[in-house]
């Protein structure tokens, strides 16, 4: 088959819903983008780790302490499942690292923001891990098999995430009037930094159109911020909380909240790393990678020892 013809047939198979595995023939431009996706998802579970770490051994009782340890493993798992479901490309994860630390490859701007006190907690996990729902469960109707799977094993736990956040929220709005000042105060910062998460403009990404053809993405950045916001405006309303946008208001032709336009400018400075925390976030995973050398060196040692006593017994 000449390359039109492997192309005609690959985006037959898209375009009838079948999975694309990593042994099929794609286009170098499909596997392109799904490693660059890929790899900045893994990237950002695992960096995402951080921001709520800061919190573990100030949280306020030990079951609070029980279930954000649990959240907290639980995001290193999705990155391992991403950086594995990455690996289908022939790229091995020390690679991906290195590509992590020398700047090439990004993750989500939302990790570059400071956790000042145990409301932001609840803040990330209904706001972030809400938002992360909303683009992955998209995500899991990816066109890539792989990828498409570990989505739907990540949104089981992310779904878990999402309410022990909003369980803080809305505990706290329960509570004494400096509790209540707390969780809007964190409202207000994390609010604009979730939206950002779904990324430029529909008119202003790069990757969308290619890759909505491909159904790498099915959905489009605008389309499931809109439904982000839809769906929180109307939980942050039922515990007391209020959306820090001035121009907020329903449209009830179009069932949409509609909401102000989002600092680009912000944006942009922190996905070129000038955010609040970029400098910390990088030199703290580089450091841990750093000293966790000799765990990864023992274990390779070990699995080679193992293949060797395999060897020798048969
Ligand atoms: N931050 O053309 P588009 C989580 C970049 S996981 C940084 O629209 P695309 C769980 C983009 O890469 C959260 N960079 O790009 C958790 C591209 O630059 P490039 C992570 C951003 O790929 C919770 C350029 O801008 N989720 O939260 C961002 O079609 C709590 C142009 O953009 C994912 O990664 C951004 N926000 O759409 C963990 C989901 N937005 O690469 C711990 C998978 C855009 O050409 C604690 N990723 N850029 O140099 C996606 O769905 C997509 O990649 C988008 C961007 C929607 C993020």
């Amino acid at each position: 088959m000449t390359d039109e013809q492997k192309l005609a047939k690959f985006e037959a198979r898209i375009l009838a819903g079948e999975k694309i595995e990593p042994k099929d023939w794609m286009p170098e431009a499909y596997s392109k983008t799904l490693l660059r996706q890929m790899s900045q998802h893994a990237h950002s579970e695992v960096i995402g780790m951080q921001p709520e770490s800061n919190w573990v051994l100030r949280a306020p009782s030990l079951r609070a302490k029980k279930i954000l340890l649990a959240k907290i493993q639980d995001e290193g798992g999705h990155g391992l499942y991403l950086y594995s479901a990455a690996e289908t490309f022939g790229i091995d994860r020390a690679e991906m690292i290195e590509q992590l630390q020398t700047g090439k490859a990004k993750y989500s701007s939302v990790f570059n923001y400071p956790t000042l006190n145990w409301a932001d907690i609840g803040a990330i996990g209904w706001l972030v891990d809400g938002a992360a729902i909303v683009n992955q469960t998209m995500l899991a109707k990816c066109s890539y098999g792989p990828y498409s799977r570990a989505m739907i094993r990540i949104c089981k736990e992310e779904g878990f995430h999402q309410r022990q956040g909003y369980e803080i929220m809305a505990k706290m709005m329960t509570g004494t009037a400096a509790q209540k000042e707390m969780a809007q105060d964190a409202m207000n910062r994390w609010w604009w930094p979730a939206l950002m998460m779904f990324g430029p403009h529909d008119a202003e990404s790069v990757h969308t159109s290619e890759s909505m053809r491909w159904k790498i993405k099915v959905e489009s950045n605008d389309k499931l911020r809109q439904r982000f916001v839809n769906r929180t405006v109307e939980q942050a309303h039922h515990i007391g909380l209020t959306v820090p946008d001035a121009n907020l208001k329903y449209n009830k032709e179009t069932m949409n909240w509609e909401f102000s336009e989002i600092n680009w400018d912000e944006f942009w400075a922190v996905v070129k790393g000038n955010g609040p925390c970029n400098h910390q976030r990088m030199a703290h995973h580089i450091k841990y990678h750093n000293e966790g050398a000799w765990v990864r060196e023992a274990a390779i040692a070990y699995e080679n020892k193992l293949q060797q006593k395999q060897k020798t017994t048969v």
